[in-house]
C-alpha cells in the first residue's frame, strides 16, 4: 500500500493546470448526494499516464476538452468531473460527476452522452470501460423508474412462485401475419404464458404490422378462452420515428387487447434512450421491455471499452424500463458470466443490491431526510404500503433471459440466479423441438412443473413424454449439460 501512495504522489506531482482541476483524491465524502460515482477500468494509450489520462476523461466527459481554455469561469469549475480514487493494481478509476451537469427532469440520453459518450474515442486511452455506477438519492427523485412491474404482470396472468415462461417466435423472421399467429396460438395453447416479436420484427411486406397484431388479437382470444389462462404478448415498437412509433403502439391499443395483455417492447441500443423514455413517461400503464441488440459492442468481456451489463441494466431501471435482458449468465448461447449477469440482474430486482464496486439503495429519499425516512419506517412496520409508493424508491425492473435456453437448462438457470422472479424466452428451445411449438412449450410447462416440485427432469420426464422428447432432443450432444453444471458449481464455490 505504501509503494502505492508514493506512486500516486508522483502521478499527481505529473498533472498539468489543465489536468489538476479535474483531480481531487482528498475529495470530501463522495456520497453527499452531489455526486454520480462512476468506476472505470482505464488502460492509458498514449504518452500519457493513468493518473493524466484520468483526468482527460473526467475533462472531456464533463466541462473541459484538451487544453484549459481563458472562458472557464468559477461555477463552472464547480462543475468538473473529479477523479477522486485509484486503484494501480486493476488500473482502475472513480470519478465523481457533479449531477448537476445532467439534463434536469431525468434524461438517461444525456447522461450517457456524457459518461460513455466522446471519451470512448478519446486517443489517450488504449482501455476505458465503465464498470460500475451510483446514484444518489437526492438524483433519484428526478427519474422515473419502473411503473408498470413484474408484480403488476404477475397480478394479471396470476402467476406466482415460478418464472413467467415465454417464448420468442422463430423463424426470426418470414413468416406471414397468419403464420405468426399460428405459432403464437401453439405456444400459449400448449401452456406458455408470454410471446414476445423478435428483436427486428417491424412492418415488413410480408408481415403487415396491422394484420401482425389483428392475428394475435384473434389467437390470443382463442387460447385464453380454450385454456382459461391469460395470456401477454410483447409488441416490437420500435420504428423510424416517433410518430411511427406511438402509431404502433396506439394501433396495439386500440386492438382491443385488455389492459396487462400487451407489453410495448423496445430494441432500446438501437432505437435509443429517447425512445425508451418517451415510452415510459407515455405509457406507464404498460411492461416496458427493453430488448439490448447490438449491447454487446460495448459490453462484451473482452471488449476493453464500453461499459458492463451492469451499468447498462441500471441505466434501464433508472429510465423505467419494467424489464431488460441480462443474459444467461453463460448457460445459453450468448457471451455471459455469473460475474456479468446475475449482478445485473440482482442489480435491478433489489431495492438494495450489491454492484460490482457499489452499494445501490434504490431510494428517492435522501439520506439526510431523517423525518421522512421515520415515517417511511413506521408505515413500513404497520404494513400500510402506500397504493402507489414509488415516491419513496425505484422500484423493481425484472430481469429477461434469453438465449440458447431450453427446457433442460431451466433449472440449472435458477440455481444461477437464486429466485424465479425473471421472466425466461426460449426460441429454439420451444420451435425446435422435434413435435413442434406446442409440444415445445408443454414441454417447458413440464420442467418448470419439475423444478417446483423438487423432481429432477429426468424422473419427471418418465411420465411427462413431451419433456423427454424435449431432453433427448436437445441433450443429445451431452456437453451442453455438463457445461451448464460446471457454471452452476462454479457459483457455489462463489
Ligand atoms: C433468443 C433471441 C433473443 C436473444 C437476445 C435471439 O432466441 O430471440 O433476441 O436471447 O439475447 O434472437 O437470439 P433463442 P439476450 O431463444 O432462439 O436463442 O437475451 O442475451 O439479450
Ligand atoms: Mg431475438
Ligand atoms: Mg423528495
Amino acid at each position: 500500500m505504501k509503494k502505492e501512495n508514493s506512486r500516486i504522489k508522483e502521478l499527481v506531482k505529473s498533472l498539468n493546470p489543465h489536468q489538476e482541476a479535474y483531480v481531487n483524491l482528498n475529495l470530501k465524502n463522495p456520497r453527499n448526494g452531489e455526486y454520480l460515482l462512476a468506476v472505470f477500468r482505464l488502460v492509458p494509450g498514449g504518452k500519457l499516464n493513468i493518473l493524466q489520462a484520468a483526468a482527460e476523461v473526467a475533462a472531456e466527459s464533463s466541462t473541459g476538452t484538451n487544453f484549459k481554455v481563458n472562458t472557464e469561469t468559477s461555477f463552472s469549475r464547480e462543475m468538473n468531473a473529479l477523479v477522486y480514487q485509484m486503484d494501480l493494481e486493476r488500473n482502475l478509476v472513480w470519478i465523481a460527476y457533479p449531477w448537476r451537469l445532467f439534463d434536469r427532469k431525468g434524461n438517461v440520453q444525456n447522461i450517457l452522452t456524457f459518461i460513455v459518450g466522446n471519451i470512448l474515442g478519446i486517443k489517450e486511452v488504449s482501455a476505458l470501460k465503465l464498470l460500475d455506477v451510483w446514484f444518489p438519492s437526492a438524483m433519484l427523485e428526478q427519474y422515473d423508474g419502473p411503473s408498470y412491474t413484474l408484480d403488476d404482470m404477475r397480478k394479471y396472468l396470476n402467476v406466482y412462485g415460478r418464472p413467467i415462461l415465454g417464448t420468442i417466435i422463430k423463424p426470426k423472421m418470414g413468416l406471414t401475419a397468419s403464420e405468426y399467429a399460428e405459432v403464437c396460438y401453439d405456444f400459449w395453447a400448449g401452456g406458455g404464458d408470454f410471446v414476445k416479436n423478435d428483436e427486428p420484427q417491424a412492418d415488413q411486406d410480408f408481415c403487415p404490422y396491422d394484420k401482425m397484431v389483428q392475428y394475435v388479437k384473434k389467437a390470443m382470444d382463442k387460447a385464453v378462452r380454450e385454456t382459461r389462462k391469460k395470456k401477454v404478448h410483447s409488441f416490437n415498437v420500435s420504428a423510424a420515428d416517433f410518430d411511427e412509433m406511438i402509431r404502433r403502439c396506439e394501433l396495439i391499443r386500440n386492438a382491443g387487447f385488455e389492459k396487462g395483455s400487451y407489453a410495448f417492447l423496445i430494441d432500446g441500443i438501437t432505437a435509443g434512450w429517447t425512445a425508451v423514455q418517451t415510452l415510459r413517461r407515455r405509457y406507464p400503464d404498460v411492461f416496458i421491455h427493453f430488448h439490448r441488440a447490438g449491447h454487446g459492442g460495448y459490453t462484451r468481456p473482452e471488449n476493453p471499452i464500453g461499459f458492463s451489463v451492469l451499468v447498462l441494466s441500471k441505466f434501464a431501471r433508472l429510465a423505467g424500463v419494467s424489464g431488460i435482458h441480462t443474459g444467461t449468465a453463460g448457460v445459453g448461447k450468448m457471451k455471459g458470466s455469473p460475474e456479468e449477469d446475475i449482478v445485473a440482474a440482482h442489480g435491478i430486482q433489489y431495492f438494495k443490491s450489491k454492484g460490482h464496486f457499489f452499494e445501490q439503495e434504490w431510494t428517492k429519499i435522501p439520506e439526510e431526510d431523517k423525518d421522512l425516512i421515520k415515517l417511511v419506517h413506521e408505515d413500513l412496520a404497520h404494513h400500510i404500503i402506500l397504493e402507489d409508493d414509488s415516491w419513496r424508491g425505484i422500484k423493481k425492473c425484472c430481469p429477461i433471459i434469453s438465449g440458447g435456453l431450453n427446457p433442460t437448462k431451466l433449472k440449472p438457470f435458477i440455481e444461477v440466479m437464486g429466485n424465479v422472479d425473471f421472466i425466461t424466452t426460449m426460441g429454439a428451445g420451444v420451435h425446435a423441438h422435434p413435435k413442434g411449438t406446442r409440444v415445445g412449450a408443454t414441454a417447458l410447462v413440464q420442467a418448470c412443473e419439475a423444478y417446483q416440485k423438487g423432481i429432477s427432469i429426468e424422473e419427471y420426464a418418465k411420465t411427462h413424454k413431451e419433456l423427454k422428447e424435449s431432453i433427448d432432443f436437445f441433450t443429445k450432444n451431452k456437453p451442453a449439460i455438463i457445461e451448464v453444471e460446471k457454471i452452476a458449481e462454479s457459483v457455489e464455490r462463489n
